[in-house]
C-alpha cells in the first residue's frame, strides 16, 4: 500500500471525527460571537490545544519528579571573593544576624567519614613537607651509604631547608651523630629523627577545664595569613560539638571582610555580630560580646584586622579591642589566638614573637602547612614561642582545621 493510498484509508476513518469537531466549532462560534471569524479553524484547534496541554503537563510532572540537584557548596571562599552587597547592613544599625537553627549544612562541611580519612587528609596536607623530608632521607641512603659526616651535613641542609631553625637542626645532628652506629639504613634514620622532633614539639596540654560561657576568643595575625578562614573553620568545628557560636567582624577595616565571614558563619551555622565599615572595632567586639551574653552563647569568636607587628599605632587597637571586651566580662577575652602563616617561614616567628609582646598570645594557628615543604616551621614556634600550638590549617576547606597533635603530625611527615 503506497503512501497516497494510506492517507485515503485513514480520512475514512478520521472523517467523522472531523465532522464531530467541526460541529463543535459550529456550536461555539455561534455561542462565542467572537470566535466566528475563526469558525473554519477551530475544528483542528481543539485537538492541537489538547496535544499541546498533554505535553505541558508531561513535562512539569518530569520536572517535579525529578531529584534535586544538590546546592552546589565548597567552604573555599577566596579572600578576593565579592562582596555579597545585598546584605550590606543597614548604615549605623547593628547588624546581627542568626543562622536559623534547622538550616541544612552545607554538603562541604558535612562532618569528615572516617578517622582514617582524617589521618589521610593530614598526610595529604602536609605532603609537600612530607616529599621533602621524607623522600629527602630516602634518597640519603641511595648507592648504599651510610651514615657518615657527609651523610649528616647533608640531612642537616635538608632540615634547615625544611625551616627547623638552625639550633634545633644542630642539636639534631649531633645526637644523631652520637647514635650513627646504630643507624643502618633510612628507615632507623626516619625512626630516631622522628623521636628526636616528637621531643621538640609534644608540650604539655594543660587539662582540660571548663570553658567560661561564652568562651571568648579573640583572632589576631598580620594580613592575609588565614585569619578569617580559620575563624570559619573553628566555627565549623563548635557547631558540630553543639555548640552555640557567635562570630564578631571585627576587622571593619578591609573592604568585603564583614561579607567574608558572613559566608563563613552561614556556612557553619553561628551567628555573627558586624556593624559598617570602617566603624570601631573596639564598639563591635563589644556589642558581640554583650549579644553573646544575652542569647546564652557558649563562644564568641572575634575576627580582628590584619596588622603589621611593626605598626605601633594598630597594635595599640588590638589592646582597645581588649579592654572594650572586658568590660562586660572582666576575664575576657579569655583566649588571644594568633594566626600565622607557615609558608612565610622563619618569619613567622618574628612576627609571632612581637605579637605576643605586645598583646599576649595564649595561642597560635598555623595555617597554609599544605603549601609549603618547609613544615618544619612547626618545630620552631613550639620551641622558640613557648605558647601552644593549637590548630594547623592544611587547606582552604571548612574540614581542614586539626587541634596539633604531635605524634600525629610526626607520623604524617616521616
Ligand atoms: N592552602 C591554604 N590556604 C589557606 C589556609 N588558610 C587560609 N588560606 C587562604 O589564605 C587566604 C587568606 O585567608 P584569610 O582568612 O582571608 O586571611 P586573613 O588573615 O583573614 O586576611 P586579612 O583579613 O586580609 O588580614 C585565603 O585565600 C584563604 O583561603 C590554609 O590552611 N591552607
Ligand atoms: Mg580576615
Amino acid at each position: 500500500m503506497d503512501f497516497t493510498t494510506l492517507l485515503e484509508n485513514m480520512s475514512v476513518y478520521f472523517a467523522p471525527v472531523k465532522t464531530a469537531l467541526e460541529g463543535i466549532g459550529d456550536k461555539a462560534a455561534v455561542a462565542f460571537p467572537a470566535l466566528a471569524p475563526y469558525q473554519e479553524s477551530i475544528w483542528w484547534m481543539i485537538p492541537a490545544t489538547a496535544v499541546i496541554l498533554v505535553l505541558f503537563l508531561f513535562v512539569v510532572s518530569a520536572a517535579l519528579k525529578a531529584p534535586k540537584a544538590p546546592a552546589k557548596v565548597t567552604a573555599k571562599i577566596p579572600a578576593q571573593e565579592k562582596p555579597r552587597m545585598a546584605e550590606k547592613p543597614a548604615a549605623d544599625a547593628v547588624a546581627t544576624k542568626e543562622a536559623p537553627p534547622a538550616a541544612p549544612r552545607p554538603a562541604a562541611i558535612e562532618p569528615t567519614p572516617a578517622e582514617t580519612g582524617v589521618f589521610k587528609s593530614l598526610k595529604s596536607g602536609l605532603s609537600k613537607t612530607r616529599d621533602a623530608l621524607s623522600n629527602g632521607v630516602d634518597a640519603l641512603f641511595k648507592g648504599g651509604r651510610t651514615l657518615d659526616d657527609e651523610l649528616l651535613e647533608e640531612l642537616e641542609e635538608l632540615l634547615i631547608t625544611s625551616d627547623v631553625g638552625v639550633r634545633t637542626t644542630m642539636e639534631i645532628i649531633e645526637s644523631l651523630s652520637e647514635k650513627a652506629a646504630g643507624i643502618s639504613n633510612s628507615a632507623e634514620l626516619k625512626a630516631e629523627l622522628k623521636t628526636l622532633l616528637l621531643e621538640r614539639i609534644s608540650f604539655d596540654t594543660p587539662p582540660e577545664t571548663t570553658l567560661n560561657k561564652p568562651h571568648v576568643i579573640m583572632v589576631v595575625g598580620v594580613n592575609g595569613v588565614g585569619k578569617t578562614t580559620t575563624i570559619g573553620k573553628m566555627a565549623t568545628q563548635f557547631v558540630r560539638e553543639g555548640k552555640k557560636v557567635i562570630i564578631v567582624a571585627g576587622d571593619t577595616f578591609r573592604a568585603a571582610a564583614s561579607e567574608q565571614l558572613t559566608i563563613w558563619a552561614e556556612r557553619s551555622g553561628a551567628e555573627i555580630v558586624r556593624h559598617k565599615d570602617n566603624s570601631d572595632p573596639a564598639a563591635v567586639a563589644f556589642d558581640g560580646v554583650q549579644a553573646a551574653v544575652a542569647r546564652d552563647v557558649d563562644i564568641v569568636i572575634i575576627d580582628t584586622a590584619g596588622r603589621m607587628h611593626t605598626k605601633k599605632n594598630l597594635m595599640e587597637e588590638l589592646k582597645k579591642i581588649r579592654r572594650s571586651v572586658s568590660k562586660t566580662i572582666p576575664d575576657a577575652p579569655h583566649e588571644t589566638l594568633m594566626v600565622v602563616d607557615a609558608t612565610t617561614g622563619q618569619n613567622a616567628l618574628t612576627q609571632a614573637q612581637l605579637f605576643h609582646e605586645t598583646v599576649g598570645i595564649d595561642a597560635v594557628a598555623l595555617t597554609k602547612l599544605d603549601g609549603t615543604a618547609k613544615g618544619g616551621i612547626v618545630i620552631g614556634i613550639t620551641s622558640t614561642l613557648g605558647v601552644p600550638l593549637k590548630y594547623i590549617g592544611i587547606g582552604e576547606q571548612a574540614d581542614d582545621l586539626r587541634p596539633f597533635n604531635a605524634e600525629e603530625f610526626a607520623d604524617a611527615l616521616l
